[in-house]
């Protein structure tokens, strides 16, 4: 009896069963059904007349599966339609009541997330690690309702006013006329368009930079962009910038890898995610705000409305007020992340707007996305969408109407049903900002500097992400066909640096600076902002990687031992890589399975590499492990390698550098310390300067 009701309560709970509990066909027990409960005895075959007949179009179970099927994709995101996404928590310093009365940023308040990551331009199948920003969208279910912070891992954006978002759009996605290319900035028409919007200059250095190609999605910033504003409990209102930083650092591959990582996994960002998920190494960042008063943002010497403009770390520094771990992964990437719906508008009370054109314009177009991509006003109802707290209104009906609700009343005021569902005055309610003007289409003349910040985020820079940042536009410009369009993009550069027009142009090899270009307001110099560099002050750490070991049947056994206990130690993961996927033995006598095979597992996947072959002869003669070293090499990755390894090195081409090149280190007794030492540098610039990158 007990047993019987057991099996019960096990069948009921299987993922994909509906209404299980009122199934009264105990004989069919695990049977598959159609979508009407019905058992279905052959899933195998249509009806036909005869074994070798046509088909019936009475088969309406093969025309229930097939028509769900036909129907199974919904239109994808517009924009940000390639993305990844998972759950987790979100916990509030102390110390946020004096800028805010949102419930959830009080002190030890800890409230569910969802947050999904994306690139821009390209499409759902696109792949991850594309030149692009990053989206960087959260939900916070609170119990006030859901927030959404719906930001990019860029702090500014590339046009001041909503009403230019089609037209950049149009002008990133594939051309119309050939469809191509996809998930690429690097074409005329979006260095046309960009070209004649000078306001997108500062962001086309954001985009230009290293940023644009994470190492991964764990290690790349987030910012809301906008300018908001906090309420606190007594009203007071203070504007705000929001901040993600992540604990790992913010880190980027370099382009040559970024292009070969596209092919080798176009999954690279998303299998990261998922993978150190699921180990249960939770990715975590933490956020903070950039808080200050209506009256200072006036000191400033750019508009706070402005969202082409940031507000320098000097002027406001960042207040953390919480943090954000992503601890599960979805149990279904459709129903969760594909369904996930953000809308900037969804706010709590304590947070509010601003009047940034852009902003003000997203608070339109998310809402109205969401309809013709979901199909419905019902949208919220979908697990993913659903505030966790109470929501009930007497809004009705529509399509996929899920909720059942009762009585017949459904307007307020009421006194026939229970009429107490009323307006409440803790509820939402807007910051009474005074407004008055002329009704007019003008764009601020406080918006009109267009290069400072440009200007600014170029002498933040390393000489290594200036050098980047050059490489960047070369290679963009370099792929365009009109002319006049890449002489007017560097007309715009040699308004922001003469250092890096003349660098980008000796990329193209032309001659000059460009088309002149007149400002509307002439460019000043500003005191640089270390902050904006990725690599200045960046963390000494490996935690998060992985360290790849390339190595032979009778692998040395002592070595990869003590490899694998240094570099767990030190945070990441270590993958052995050998010529073939099945088991060899080591020089000790043990069995081992590679994680992976040479073929399959290019060097570009991985954060730094030990060449351990069993003999000196072994992968002399195999391309596939001379292109592996030669790209660790130029990717600027720090090389740990055994004595039976020169050989390789040498058929490399890089035999003669492992005495000037300090990112080549010889694992003897105290080697691999000093190889996980200098693989926490991230990368040996040097090299890149010396090579002439
Ligand atoms: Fe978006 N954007 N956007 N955007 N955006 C969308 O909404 C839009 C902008 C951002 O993971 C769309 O649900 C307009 C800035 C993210 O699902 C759409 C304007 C920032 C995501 C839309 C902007 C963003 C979107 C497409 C200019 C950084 C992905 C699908 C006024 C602060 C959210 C969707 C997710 C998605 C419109 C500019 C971030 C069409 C009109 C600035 C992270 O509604």
């Amino acid at each position: 009896m007990v047993k019987k009701k057991s099996k019960r309560k096990r069948s009921s709970a299987k993922s994909g069963e509906k209404g299980a509990t009122h199934q009264t066909a105990p004989s069919v027990g695990d049977a598959l059904t159609t979508n009407q409960g019905l058992p279905i005895s052959d899933n195998q075959n249509t009806l036909t007349v005869g074994p070798r007949g046509p088909q019936l179009l009475e088969d309406h179970i093969l025309r229930e599966k097939i028509t769900h099927f036909d129907h199974e994709r919904i239109p994808e995101r517009v924009v940000h339609a390639r993305g990844y996404g998972a759950h987790g928590t979100f916990e509030a310093y102390e110390g946020n009541e004096e800028l805010t009365k949102a419930a959830f940023l009080q002190a030890g308040v800890e409230t569910e997330v969802f947050a999904r990551f994306s690139t821009v331009a390209g499409s759902a199948g696109s792949p991850d690690v594309a030149r692009d920003v990053r989206g960087f969208a959260t939900k916070f279910y609170t119990s006030e309702g859901n927030y959404d912070l719906v930001g990019n891992n860029m702090p500014v954006f590339f046009i001041q006013d909503a009403i230019k978002f089609p037209d950049l759009i149009h002008s990133v996605k594939p051309e119309p006329d050939r469809d191509f290319p996809q998930a690429q900035s690097a074409h005329d028409t979006f260095w046309d368009f960009v070209s004649l919007t000078p306001e997108a200059v500062h962001m086309l250095m954001w985009v230009m930079s290293d940023r644009a190609i994470p190492r991964s999605l764990r290690m790349m910033e987030g910012f809301g962009v906008h300018t908001f504003r906090m309420v606190n409990a007594k009203g007071k209102v203070t504007f705000v910038k929001f901040h993600w930083r992540p604990k790992l650092g913010t880190f980027s591959v370099v382009w040559d890898e970024a292009v070969k990582i596209n092919g080798a996994d176009p999954d690279y960002h998303r299998r990261d995610l998922w993978g150190a998920i699921e180990k249960g190494d939770f990715p975590e960042w933490e956020l903070s705000v950039q808080a200050f008063s209506e009256r200072k943002a006036n000191s400033f010497d750019f508009d706070v409305l402005d969202p082409t403009k940031l507000v320098p770390e000097e002027l406001v520094p960042l207040r953390p007020i919480g943090r954000m771990v992503l601890n599960r992964n979805v149990d279904n990437f459709f129903a969760e992340t594909e369904q996930a719906a953000f809308c900037p508008s969804h706010v709590v009370p304590g947070i509010d707007f601003s009047n940034d054109p852009l902003l003000q314009g997203r608070l339109f177009s998310y809402l109205d996305t969401q309809l013709s991509r979901l199909g419905s006003p019902n949208f919220h109802q979908i697990p993913i969408n659903a505030p966790k707290s109470r929501s009930a209104n007497f809004q009705r009906d529509a399509h996929m109407q899920m909720d059942v609700p009762k009585g017949r009343a459904a307007y307020e005021p009421n006194s026939l049903d229970d009429g107490s569902l009323r307006e409440h005055p803790d509820g939402f309610a807007s910051v009474p900002a005074g407004e008055e003007g002329q009704k007019l289409r003008v764009r601020p003349e406080s918006f009109a500097d267009h290069y400072t910040q440009a200007r600014q985020f170029w002498t933040s820079m390393t000489d290594v992400e200036k050098r980047h940042i050059i490489g960047g536009f070369g290679f963009e410009l370099g792929k365009l066909g009109v002319d006049a369009v890449r002489d007017r993009m560097l007309g715009h550069l040699a308004l922001v640096d003469d250092q890096l027009v003349d660098g980008v142009a000796e990329k193209l090899g032309v001659s000059g600076r460009g088309t002149k270009i007149k400002p509307a307001v002439e460019p000043k110099d500003t005191k640089p902002s270390a902050p904006l560099s990725q690599y200045a002050d960046a963390p000494h750490s490996i935690e998060g990687r992985t360290i790849a070991v390339l190595t032979t049947p009778g692998a040395p056994s002592r070595l990869l031992a003590a490899v694998k206990k240094a570099v767990e130690a030190a945070g990441a993961d270590l993958a052995i890589i050998a010529p073939k996927k099945g088991p060899f033995t080591t020089s000790g006598g043990k069995e081992i399975s590679p994680d992976d095979f040479l073929g399959g597992a290019p060097s570009v996947l991985f954060d730094a590499v030990i060449l351990a072959p069993a003999d000196e002869d072994d992968l002399v003669g195999d391309h596939a492990a001379i292109d592996w070293v030669r790209d660790a090499f130029a990717h600027l990755k720090v090389i740990g390698f055994t004595d039976a390894a020169h050989a390789l090195l040498e058929k490399a081409g890089i035999g003669a550098e492992v005495d000037r090149d300090e990112g080549l280190v010889l694992l003897k007794s105290n080697g691999i310390d000093e190889f996980i030492e200098r693989a926490k540098q991230h990368r040996i610039w040097a090299r890149e300067e010396r090579m002439g990158g």
